[in-house]
């Protein structure tokens, strides 16, 4: 991206300050909404993460705290204050960021943007109250003709138009940077990025109150609703949602890479390609929530979950590449060319920014995006659909991947913003190690029950206190899995804890500065923003030999794996014992 020098109309550049660390040119009115966007933010990640806790200790047999009315209040509640309030709030904060600052643009209608903060935090809180007052034990899905009470409809509806929106006028920022001049040549890669995630947002959105209005409308007793129907439009927004997620993670990664080792994108063309793909692929790819669902033929499920998804396998493997190959041609540039990996172990790991972006993209690589890719197969579906494997799958795409990415940029753009040091740097630089360490743990312990048979959203998996009780789900295996979810909460709740801390702390007593303290960068300040403190050459794309050798490696060691999961995955359907026909 090119930035015009900056030159702003009388008395707008008033409004304005320079970043010491970054050199980005910061329209002040906007500092105050991003800041409301990420502590309402941080406050969702708060709640849903105390409701995990109780939660996982019920699925911890040994423990088995809630009695089950609270079990599926609380299930309920974690799953919308958590993919939608944590993340919503923390996009909205970035495109924020990135209509503003990172294009060095005033916000057009302040006023505007805080009606749509205050929409969201008013149907935030509705809806979680509703949640947690026992009005929506039906889960945010809700499936006709079960309903939720008509107030938490609203509820979300409200904070949906809030996040619709907010997207709009993301769009309008850039259009509007484009035609004052702000900004000439195209936009950079992260920018670009977070239009992406707008875009699909609008669309995930529009879907949302095609499904929710219907459903209020349902719950208020004025219609019934087609549940074929329902279903259908819901999982345009159910899963579109995470392909927002993705994209907004993807950005986070550029911008963390740029951020700790001054990575620059290998192939910027190639990146922007691959985010088209993400717009290509959302949609079509959104039925394998429907594979076992009635009125659907067969050759759509395939079609759609086996084609169409690989549109967007493709986009993210390829970030998977050229993010690392980044780091990688950065850290050698910076003298680290040792082997094959001595760039990566010479890593800034004490950098809670750079830690997150490795744990978030290994994690996603390897875990959530192999487990995905498998699960979205018609056939291999049938092995682990609605189990507790879907959960450890999706804790892998939205928690180790984007939760971890998010938390990793709000360590410098938090501070950045509030101008303040950030809090308690010794415990950020432990945060990522802590939270990825106990989210692995309740992952291996939610796909090895799930594997195993192990429903999701049930209070009692065995149904011991009924006239049903399945004994071939209290095996040991069963029973180590559900203490490993058990544990692995606890852990990951804790370094959830500290995360919330050091949050608080910066934006509450975080020490005031001209140039905030955030751990040691991988770049400085210029007017045009902020670029490698080291020279960083092009990437060559004539060489013969690869440029970037570790990566190269690595992306054959993750096609293996991958190869051998997909043989393994049908060996295990190839045992199951009901046979398949
Ligand atoms: C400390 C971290 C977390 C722990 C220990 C945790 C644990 C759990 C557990 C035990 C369940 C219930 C599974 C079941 O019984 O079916 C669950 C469900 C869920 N979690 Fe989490 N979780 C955590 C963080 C998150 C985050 C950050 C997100 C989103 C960004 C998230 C999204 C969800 C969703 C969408 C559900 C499904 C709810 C439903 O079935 O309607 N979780 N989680
Ligand atoms: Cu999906």
């Amino acid at each position: 991206m090119t930035t015009a020098s900056v030159s702003h109309p009388q008395g707008v550049a008033a409004l304005f300050r320079t970043c010491r660390v970054t050199g980005y040119q910061v329209f002040t009115p906007v500092q105050r909404l991003i800041v409301f966007q990420a502590v309402a933010a941080v406050l969702s990640l708060a709640t849903g993460g105390v409701l995990a806790l109780l939660m996982a200790l019920t699925r911890w047999e040994a423990v088995g705290l809630l009695p089950p009315e609270l079990y599926y209040r609380f299930t309920s509640a974690h799953g919308t204050v958590m993919l939608v309030f944590w993340i919503v709030f923390f996009e909205i904060a970035a495109l924020l960021f990135g209509g503003t600052i990172l294009i060095n643009h005033r916000l057009k209608g302040v006023a505007v943007a805080w009606t749509y903060s205050w929409m969201m935090a008013i149907g935030a809180v509705l809806t979680t109250v509703m949640a947690l007052s026992g009005h929506a034990n039906n889960m945010f899905t809700a499936y006709p003709p079960l309903v939720n009470h008509p107030l938490w409809y609203v509820g979300i509806l409200l904070f949906a138009v809030g996040a619709l929106l907010a997207c709009c006028h993301f769009v309008v920022q850039l259009w509007t940077a484009r035609k004052e001049g702000v900004v000439v040549g195209p936009f950079s890669l992260v920018v670009y990025a977070l239009l992406a995630a707008a875009v699909i947002a609008i669309w995930t959105l529009l879907h949302g109150a095609v499904a929710y209005v219907p459903a209020l409308f349902q719950a208020l007793g004025w219609m019934t609703l087609d549940p074929a129907i329902y279903r259908t439009l819901f999982w345009g927004f159910g899963h579109g949602a995470q392909q927002i997620n993705l994209a907004a993670m993807v950005a986070c990664w550029y911008a963390l890479a740029a951020l700790t080792t001054g990575a620059r994108p290998v192939n910027e063309g190639l990146s922007r390609f691959a985010f088209v793909l993400y717009l290509i692929g959302i949609n079509m790819g959104s039925m394998h929530h429907l594979l076992v669902d009635p009125g659907i033929g067969m050759h759509a499920r395939i079609i759609n979950t086996s084609y169409f998804m690989y549109a967007a396998l493709l986009g993210s493997l390829i970030h998977a590449f050229s993010v690392p190959a980044a780091v990688e041609t950065a850290q050698r540039a910076r003298g680290h060319v040792q082997g094959l990996f001595g760039w990566l172990v010479a890593g800034p790991w004490r950098e809670p920014g750079f830690s997150s972006l490795m744990i978030s993209l290994i994690g996603f690589g390897f875990i959530a995006g192999v487990s995905g890719v498998l699960m979205g197969t018609m056939q291999l579906n049938m092995i682990i659909h609605n189990t507790l494997f879907v959960v450890g799958h999706f804790h892998a795409t939205v928690v180790l991947g984007t939760t971890m990415a998010f938390m990793g940029l709000s360590y410098y753009v938090v501070p950045l913003v509030m101008k303040r040091d950030l809090a308690m740097l010794g415990m950020a630089r432990l945060t990522p190690y802590v939270y990825g360490a106990g989210l692995l743990t309740l992952i291996a312990g939610l796909m090895l029950a799930g594997k195993n048979g192990v429903s999701r959203r049930t209070w009692d998996a065995t149904y011991g206190a009924g006239y049903l009780q399945v004994d071939t789900l209290s095996t040991p295996v069963i029973t180590f899995a559900n203490a490993l979810i058990g544990i692995g909460a606890l852990v990951a709740v804790a370094g959830g804890i500290m995360y919330v801390l050091i949050m608080v702390a910066t934006v509450f007593f975080g020490r005031p500065s001209e140039r905030p303290n955030v751990g040691r960068l991988g770049v400085m300040a210029t007017p045009a923003g902020p670029v490698s403190d080291v020279p960083i050459p092009e990437f060559d794309h004539a060489a013969t030999r690869p440029q970037a050798p570790g990566t190269t490696v690595a992306v054959y060691v993750f096609l293996a794996y991958f190869v051998v999961m997909f043989g393994w995955a049908f060996l295990n359907l190839g045992r199951v014992g009901w046979g398949i026909g």
